[in-house]
């Protein structure tokens, strides 16, 4: 049975899950959707967001559900630290960024705050700025209370809580932010570049990249 991955390029909670299905060497199909709020998504996927994975036609949206499945399924490489309180840190980075970072600033609530409520690129941008130098703020904190250092968020493997945070530096230079001030982030985001698996995932390295 083949997976069918739903997703879109620049689409950073798909950005984990392709991560995730790389690491684990799971074949899938990348569906690129380009109109994720169209009603022929949303017969799809009733949620209206990337990513959705399609199981032998089961169709099921959210990361975070889709990597708990695919870890249940395919256990190894596992990517959750075998200790408990370094998996419960992993988790505990991974659901901060995807609760406490991404939802505040994502593609819809900047929409909303330009098409509805009038407010200026330059001002949504600001919004953009604000939220994303406090979530990473309190990343590189906690990377820097680890009790030891390493090279990935926790550990000397990648776990669930590299593959929340590399897309979130993506979309960061994507918006020209500087990354400068987060020397513990950039160390995370170098380990990880020089895998197969996170580089496969990028955005640039999607069939839908533009221009490719
Ligand atoms: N919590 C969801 C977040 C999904 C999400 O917000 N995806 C964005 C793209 S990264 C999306 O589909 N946005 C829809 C829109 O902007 O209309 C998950 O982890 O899958």
């Amino acid at each position: 049975m083949t997976l069918k991955l739903y997703s879109r390029y620049r689409n950073s909670a798909g950005q984990r899950v392709r991560i995730a299905l790389n690491l684990k060497g799971v074949d899938f199909d990348y569906v690129a959707v380009e109109e994720m709020r169209s009603d022929a998504y949303r017969r799809i996927n009733p949620q209206g967001l990337l990513p959705a994975l399609d199981i032998g036609g089961r169709i099921v949206g959210q990361s975070t559900a889709i990597i708990e499945w695919l870890e249940e399924t395919y256990p190894e490489p596992s990517l959750f630290p075998a200790d408990p309180i370094d998996r419960m840190t992993a988790r505990s980075i991974a659901q901060f960024i995807a609760c406490e970072i991404h939802p505040i600033h994502n593609h819809r609530v900047r929409d909303h705050l330009m098409e509805d409520e009038g407010w200026s690129e330059e001002k949504t941008m600001e919004w953009y700025a604000h939220w994303i130098a406090k979530g990473l703020t309190t990343v590189e904190t906690m990377l820097a209370q680890r009790p030891t250092p390493s090279t990935f968020c926790v550990g000397e493997t990648p776990t669930v809580a590299d593959l929340y945070l590399i897309p979130v530096l993506g979309n960061a230079r994507w918006f020209g932010f500087p990354l400068d001030d987060y020397p513990l982030i950039l160390g995370v985001d170098k380990a990880c570049a020089e895998l197969d698996a996170f580089r496969k995932a990028m955005p640039d390295a999607q069939p839908d990249f533009p221009g490719r």
